[in-house]
């Protein structure tokens, strides 16, 4: 069975991008391959966080994963700060990565303009840390949204790299990102990727958000003057409220298209709301259940990181031995 890695920040809320672009489809994986996925706290702190904050943010988004269907039976559920061989590893690979490869890495260039004050080391070496929770466990596939595709091509070359120059150690990981949900855009700001870390009331929706809010951002939702509905790239509003229809629907485009043919943006935004709304409430009442059941998800994540730490000291062992530390 091949093995599938991939990793989420505890860095706030969990919005439609991470769930569309990354999230659903770990669950509709999960029978299909070996899954290990990880909640990547310790690339939370590159961004400023309180402490307590971010300690809380860590357990709840395990619930929320758990309630999102990751399933522990079928899929390893761990912390990032757990396993130590996350950073040694990242330091290895540290020095075996060039400062031009790193330095074209967009994610730090867009981070760093959003977070003035603080652009530190951590940050600049993120795709290195990367880097290192994908290959200490030997991944084959990791599920992403489109914005990790250049991380994800940044790992392969390192991995490359090192297998020739010490001799097989790494497999080399592919992305997999889904042909619908891998890019969605802010609804304030269609031009911009939804984030958790971004400002504005009216741009993202968040996973825990009530009906009436999800409407509310949905109404608000900026599109354009054209008045057709189409998947048009071209017209990012409008393309981004189609596509999340469509990731929900499981419509074609043609049908979607067909659908709102002689209907208006008032239709459309009101549509997009309600199929978000029924597709996250059963998600959101498996979040209420497990608020009432603290210790499941402390095990899930203890059972996960014992088999994580298992892996991940094997390769790094191995990784140690070829590079000479003693
Ligand atoms: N807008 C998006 N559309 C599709 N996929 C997305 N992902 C993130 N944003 C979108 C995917 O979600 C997974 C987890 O992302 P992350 O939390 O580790 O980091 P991120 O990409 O930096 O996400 P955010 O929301 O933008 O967080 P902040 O604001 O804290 O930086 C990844 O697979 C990612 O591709």
């Amino acid at each position: 069975m091949k093995r599938v890695f991939s990793g989420i920040q505890p860095t706030g809320a969990i919005h439609l991008g991470n769930y569309l672009g990354a999230v659903k489809n770990w669950v509709a994986y999960q029978q299909d391959y070996e899954n290990i996925f990880c909640i990547v706290n310790s690339h939370a702190i590159t961004i400023a966080q309180n402490p307590d904050t971010l300690r809380e943010k860590t357990y709840e988004l395990a619930m929320i994963l758990l309630a999102c269907g990751i399933d522990p039976k079928k899929s390893h559920l761990f912390i990032q700060s757990e396993i130590d061989e996350h950073t040694a590893l990242s330091w290895i690979l540290d020095c075996n990565i060039a400062m031009g490869e790193m330095s074209r890495m967009t994610q730090f260039k867009d981070k760093s303009q959003k977070n003035p004050k603080n652009i530190n080391v951590g940050l600049f070496n993120y795709p290195a840390l990367m880097a290192a929770d994908i290959l200490l466990y030997q991944a084959e596939l990791v599920p992403v949204g489109e914005d990790q595709k250049q991380h994800l091509e940044l790992t392969r070359n390192v991995a490359e790299r090192f297998n020739r120059d010490f001799g097989e150690c790494f497999k080399i990981p592919e992305a997999l990102i889904p042909p619908i949900g891998a890019r969605v855009m802010g609804l304030d700001n269609p031009e911009t990727k939804m984030s958790k870390s971004a400002n504005g009331a009216n741009h993202a929706i968040f996973l825990q958000d009530s009906a009436d809010e999800i409407m509310k951002k949905f109404k608000k939702a900026t599109t354009d003057s054209q008045g057709v509905i189409a998947f048009d790239k071209n017209r990012a509003g409008i393309y981004n409220l189609l596509g999340i229809y469509e990731a929900f629907s499981k419509k074609s485009k043609d049908e979607i298209e067909k659908h709102f043919a002689n209907k208006g943006y008032g239709d459309l935004k009101r549509e997009v709301a309600e199929i978000v709304i029924e597709s996250l409430r059963p998600i959101q009442e498996r979040i209420q259940q497990l608020k009432n059941d603290r210790s499941y998800v402390m095990d899930v994540l203890k059972d996960g990181a014992f088999r994580a730490r298992e892996i991940a000291a094997k390769t790094y062992r191995e990784v140690k031995d070829r590079i000479g530390l003693v």
